[in-house]
Formats: C-alpha cells, structure tokens, sequence
C-alpha cells in the first residue's frame, strides 16, 4: 500500500462514523498522492500525513439555554482547531441541525488547505453547533449565542482562534456573540469576523464569498477563452454566499434562472430579481418559495432538482453533497460547460470525477469560496492597525487575492502534469505552504 492509501485506511479505522470527514480526506490524499510519492520517504519519516489528518484539538461543550415557553434546552457545541502552522485557527462556525463531529472536521480539515491558498497568515479551523436558528426568536438567539459563547471564549483570541459566520450563523450571531465575548473577557478585539460596520466589521465582508466566487469563475472562464457575460447560470441556496453570487454574476452580464432553499426551487426565465430574495431571506427570513408568489414569470417546484433547470453554468451554493451523480448527468446533458463550488464539497465525489472526465470546467470549494476568508482576514488586518479600509480598496484586494488562487492552483496542476485539473491543483497548492511551514517549526 503507498503512504496515501496507509493514511487514509488509518483515519477510516481511527475516526468511525464520520462518512464527510473520511470523503474529504480521501479526495486530498488521492491528489496529494503525486506530490508525496516523489518523496514517500520523507514524507513517512516526518509522519507527515498522519500530522495533517489529526486535529490539533477539538473542543466540545454542552450549551444551555431557556427559550421562550421558560423550557430549559441544551445543544451541542464544538471548536476543532484543526492546523495552526501558518497562522491562528481561522475558520466559521456552523449552526445548522445536522452538525455533527465528522461534518465539522471535514470542514476544518478543508479549511486548513482553503487558507494556505489564500496566501495569508491563517491557520484552519471550524466550529458550530446543532442549534437550529429557523423559527426561533431574536431573544431565543441571543440566549443561545451568549450561552455558546460563555464556553467558547476559553479558548479563543485575536491571535489564537478567530471564528466567523457559516451556515445559520450571519451578522445577527456573530453581534451576539461578540457582545458575550467583550463582557466576559473586557476585551474589545478582533475576536470574530463578518462583524458590523459600526463595530470593526470590513466593508465588503457580507460580499466577500459569492463575489470571490465569480472573479474565480471569471478567471477560469479568461483562460478558456469563454466570458461571463450573456450565460444562463443556476446558483442553488439563498443565502450569503449563494445571493452575492448572484449580485456579481448579474451585474457582469450573466442571467441566473434558477436559486433554491432547503424546501425546493424558483425558475424565474427573466432572470432572478435579487432584490425579492433579499427581501424574502435578508429582512423576513421566509422561504424561497415566496418569490413565485411575488413573481409572475418564475414557477415553484418542491424538493431537490435544481440541477435539471438548464444552464451554461452551474453554481452549488447551498451545502455539502447537495450535487450527485445524477444530478451531474443532467448538468452535462443539458449542455453546461463549467461548474464552480461555492459551498464547501457540494459535489459528491462520484459527480466530481464525471464531471471532470467529460470535460466540463470544474473549481473546488477550498479554492473558489476562499474568497471569504480572506476577506475576514483583512478584517483581522484592519482591526490590528485600527483602520477601515474603503470598499474599493477591499474589494480591489479580493479581486487580486482570487485571481492569485487561481494562478496557484492552475500553476500546481501544470506542474504535475494534469493541467486544468483545478482539484489536484488546489490540494496540492494548498499542502505545499503548509507543509513547509509545519516542518520549519519542528514536531508540535
Ligand atoms: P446561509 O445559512 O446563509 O445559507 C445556506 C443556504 O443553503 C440556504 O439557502 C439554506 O436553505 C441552504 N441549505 C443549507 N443546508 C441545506 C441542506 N441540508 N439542504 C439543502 N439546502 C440547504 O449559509 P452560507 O451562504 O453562508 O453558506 C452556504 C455554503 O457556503 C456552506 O457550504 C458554507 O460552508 C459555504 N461557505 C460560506 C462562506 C461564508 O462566508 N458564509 C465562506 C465559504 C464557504 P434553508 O434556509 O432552507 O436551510
Ligand atoms: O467556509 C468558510 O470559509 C467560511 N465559512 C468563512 C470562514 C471565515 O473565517 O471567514
């Protein structure tokens, strides 16, 4: 058995039950498999393989809370602090009903590579919670996030472990916590981002993910030949990453027809007018099929199956393994021709090798929505040297920092002779900081 293969049998048996954790490992180490059989050797002696999949820490705590009927709950938190070699834990917490231990390590462990990409000094980490925000108040928020924060702001900093939004985690969390944060430490620092404008928040931040998306998608496109403009695009979810790469994606001339939420889908043939959804998910936090009842072009359609609406371009925005093999099928037959991951690993491996091997343009997650991050890490910046930044100068930064991935990745995959291959390219781009740096600083 070669190194890889070993590593990865190894966290199968180490990390039972933990099916998104073992799928996320997998598709690096397959790729990762170029690199290291260079130099099996090395690699073996340092154990550097078995470093990279073990987190450096996980913290796990009971969350306590009373909601609004005086009924006490209690939810499950977590902090993995999955690699810190170049820089503090960086990563955003997640509450949603299905986070689990193996959803938040197969996060983190992609956050750790995510990071290096970006080129700035973070480390990986994730976090969250099996808190369900839908349908609660703002009080039974609030209660909840003070309470999370009570155990969390042990272990975190400004220069230790910097948590941000995810899923079911947006401004009206990271405010709460924040607060909580402040009043148990007395420490007005750069603790959270994603925070408000008026609190040390970065402008272009609520932006950052679906924009960096499309200035990714658009450099890719560059390099073929293709543009942006005049492409029918399908984005699924409506949230913060799947609504601003919408704004972007339209305002550079792309139509999107098709956004969806947990519930099902909207096609609206006109084009998405975004100002509904934000209205719909932004301000009265409904569902998305208001829109068709708000607008006569677009029709409703329950459940999954975003994905046969017909489209040059297809955008997975919404959560993991939300595009499948079959789903994948319709995509091709359909005539599309790229596919960029907004979300973390939407796209089943099975659909990812499909793709690819029909020939379709395919960018993964860790480096198409790492634009996000990286924006949280000019936060950092700003709030360290207490300045804002306008948003031309932020957004200029992301424009650079995305088409920089974009080279890295490309560069990584010519390399080592699978050019275009952006998922080898991104893991292998990803690994080489990062591993510089964990041997640098010796076994810790
Ligand atoms: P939001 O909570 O703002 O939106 C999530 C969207 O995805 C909603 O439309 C939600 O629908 C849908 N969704 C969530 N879970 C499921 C599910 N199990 N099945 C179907 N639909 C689902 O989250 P974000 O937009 O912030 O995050 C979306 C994705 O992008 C995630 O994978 C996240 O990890 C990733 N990401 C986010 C970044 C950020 O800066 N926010 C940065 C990089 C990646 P519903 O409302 O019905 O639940
Ligand atoms: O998956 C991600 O990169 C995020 N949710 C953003 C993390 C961050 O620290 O801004």
């Amino acid at each position: 058995m070669s190194y890889t293969e070993e590593i990865y049998a190894r966290v199968v048996e180490q990390n039972p039950g933990e099916p998104e954790f073992h799928q996320a490992v997998k598709e690096v180490l397959d790729t990762l498999k170029l690199v290291i059989d260079a130099n099996e050797e090395e690699y073996r002696k340092l154990g550097i393989l078995e470093r990279l999949v073990e987190p450096e820490r996980i913290i796990s705590f009971r969350v306590p809370w009373v909601d609004d009927q005086g009924k006490v709950q209690i939810n499950k938190g977590y902090r993995v602090q999955f690699n810190s070699a170049i820089g503090p834990y960086k990563g955003g917490l997640r509450f949603h009903p299905s986070v689990n231990q193996s959803i938040l390590k197969f996060l983190g462990f992609e956050q750790v590579f995510k990071n290096s990409l970006t080129g700035l000094p973070i480390g990986g980490g994730k976090g969250g919670s099996n808190f369900d925000p839908k349908g609660k108040s703002d009080r039974e928020v609030m209660a909840f996030c003070q309470s999370f924060m009570t155990e969390l702001h042990k272990y975190i900093g400004a220069d230790q472990d910097v948590p941000a939004g995810d899923i079911g985690v947006g401004g009206r969390e990271i405010g709460y916590m924040y607060g909580q944060y402040k009043r148990l430490t007395g420490l007005y620092e750069g603790v959270l981002t994603g925070k408000g404008l008026t609190w040390g928040g970065s402008l272009v931040r609520t932006q950052a993910t679906g924009y960096g998306l499309i200035y990714i998608l658009n450099e890719m496109l560059k390099e073929a030949g293709k543009a942006l403009e005049g492409q029918t695009v399908v984005i699924s979810g409506s949230g913060n990453v799947a609504i601003y790469a919408a704004e972007k994606a339209e305002e550079l001339g792309a139509k999107v027809v098709a956004m969806s939420d947990s519930n099902g889908y909207v096609y609206d043939p006109e084009g998405i007018k975004l100002d509904v959804v934000k209205d719909i998910k932004e301000v009265k936090r409904g569902r998305i099929k208001e829109y068709a009842e708000r607008v006569d072009s677009a029709v409703y359609t329950e459940g999954k199956g975003i994905w046969t609406v017909k489209c040059d371009i297809a955008l997975p925005c919404a959560t993991q393994n939300e595009l499948n093999l079959e789903d994948a099928k319709a995509l091709v037959a359909n005539g599309c021709f790229a596919v960029a991951e907004g979300a973390n690993m939407p796209t089943t491996r099975e659909a990812t090798d499909f793709i690819q091997e029909q020939g379709l343009m395919f960018m993964p997650g860790k480096a198409s929505n790492a634009g996000g991050v990286a924006t949280s890490a000019l936060e950092m910046s700003q709030n360290s040297a207490r300045l804002s930044w306008s948003f031309e100068e932020v957004d200029a930064k992301l424009k650079g920092i995305m088409a920089d991935i974009y080279a890295k990745v490309s560069d990584a995959a010519k390399r080592y002779g699978v050019e275009g291959n952006f998922v080898a390219g991104a893991n292998i781009a990803g690994f080489e900081k990062v591993v510089d740096a964990m041997k640098a600083q010796g076994l810790v």
